[in-house]
């Protein structure tokens, strides 16, 4: 069967913060169209690869992506025109060369990722496969096992805390609509918890509850309590996983947290929380837990909690396979968040997965914290053998999107396998 691309088309669209973002759709000549939209972070690391925003203040404060959009269709469009849509690699490597930086910000990163996403349904819709069934084969049966972010802080609410997700993780489900069932039921009870307490029970960017709790460390607590509430075992059941997202309480190398803690000013104080912590609550996985340039932090976490629980590296290794690879080798994590707008194309995203399996790192398939209805994640975790999906709370249509995908998944594989590594 031949097919070939005929056209790419942008669309400047909104994402759950009613900001601008880039919508793709990639024509073949047999009509078939692939579409896909670019999420879009607050919290993002600086050596993520660029994200083009207009800059035009009299548009959307400067946030438009008309110029992204723009090379879209007079630049990438024409360069991939007539190639075969299941040349993904190839495909992403034209772009990438056709960028020419080390960071895409000359097309953007979110002409790129968008264009290879949508070449990527485009081809799995031609070769009539679910996308998840076309990018990981036969064996991609496995589901991700979710980490649901049930209290928003840092850059993601105005609730006082200075970390930025407080997470539960359905260790003790056997299957990914039973562990959604788990998180749903605590983030009820959560829900009941908070009111008879007075606080109100309005939800962040990603859906999780913004409280103005006196203390970071009443954060776990308060789930802890959800959990039982709910009437499942904490750490048997539901465990916590936190994302400090550090880097957003660090300046020139000093920590401040505004929620009591106040002494921690140094990553060996922060680390030495983190440890108390994971004596205290049943913390299984802790991302961002310094800084993205403290890498000295990072790896003493590791080296102090490292065989215990997961530690994720997000802001430091921002889905780059070189900054991943040097990780590896320096012992900096066990653990990456796997953004592809981080990256800013498919293929490299699962260069980044594959460097993980290869080390013996879990990963994280992660949204943004600005996303949209597009579901891709969910078929790319599958397709990637499982591993664990962070795509926010039980509530707001672009988290519950991705979810759906995943109990839809999971019906057409009749349960599959269970859950992924
Ligand atoms: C994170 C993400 C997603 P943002 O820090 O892990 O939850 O947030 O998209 O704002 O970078
Ligand atoms: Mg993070």
């Amino acid at each position: 069967m031949t097919l070939r691309i005929e056209s790419v088309r942008a669309l400047e669209i909104l994402d759950s913060r009613g900001q601008p973002t880039i919508r793709m759709y990639v024509v073949l000549d047999n009509g078939i169209v692939g579409t896909a939209s670019v999420p879009s972070g607050a919290s993002t690391g600086k050596r993520e690869a660029l994200e083009l925003r207009d800059g035009d203040a009299g548009r959307y404060g400067g946030k438009g992506v008309l110029k992204a959009a723009g090379h879209v269709d007079t630049i990438i469009g024409p360069a991939i025109r007539g190639m075969d849509p299941r040349d993904q690699s190839k495909i992403d490597r034209l772009m990438i060369d056709l960028d020419g930086s080390p960071d895409k910000m000359y097309l953007g990163a979110n002409a790129i990722l968008g264009v290879s996403q949508a070449v990527a349904r485009a081809a799995a819709r031609a070769s009539g496969m679910p996308l998840y069934a076309y990018l990981g084969g036969v064996g991609a049966n496995r589901l991700p096992r979710p980490m649901i972010n049930i209290l928003n802080g840092g850059s993601h609410s105005d609730s006082t805390l200075d970390f930025q997700e407080f997470m539960i993780v359905p260790v003790g489900a056997d299957s990914f609509g039973e562990a959604l069932r788990y998180g749903v039921e605590t983030f009820a009870a959560l829900k009941r918890i908070l009111r008879a307490r007075g606080y109100p029970t309005n939800v962040g960017d990603e859906g999780g509850f913004a409280v103005p709790l006196d203390d970071n460390e009443e954060g776990c607590a308060v789930i802890v309590e959800a959990i039982s509430a709910a009437g499942y075992e904490p750490g048997v059941d539901i465990a916590l996983a936190l994302d400090p997202a550090a880097s957003a309480f660090c300046e020139d190398g000093a920590y401040h947290l505004t929620r009591s803690d106040q002494g921690i000013t140094d990553s060996t104080a922060l680390v030495a929380l983190f440890e108390e912590w994971v004596g205290k609550y049943p913390i299984i996985s802790i991302e961002d837990g310094l800084a993205e340039d403290d890498w000295r932090g990072f790896h003493d976490l590791t080296a102090r909690l490292g065989d215990k629980i997961q530690i994720v590296g997000d802001d430091i290794l921002v889905t780059n396979p070189g900054l991943i690879a040097r990780a590896i080798k320096e012992k900096t994590c066990n653990a990456a968040l796997i953004k592809p707008n981080q990256i800013g194309s498919v293929s490299e995203a699962i260069e980044a997965i594959q460097l993980c399996r290869k080390a013996g790192w879990a990963f994280i398939v992660s949204h943004r914290s600005g996303d949209t209805e597009d579901d891709f994640i969910a078929d790319f975790a599958v397709a990637m053998g499982g591993g664990q999906i962070k795509t926010g709370s039980v509530c707001r249509s672009e988290r519950i999107a991705k979810y759906n995908r995943l109990l839809e998944i999971e019906h057409e594989l009749d349960g599959g396998t269970g859950f992924g590594p």
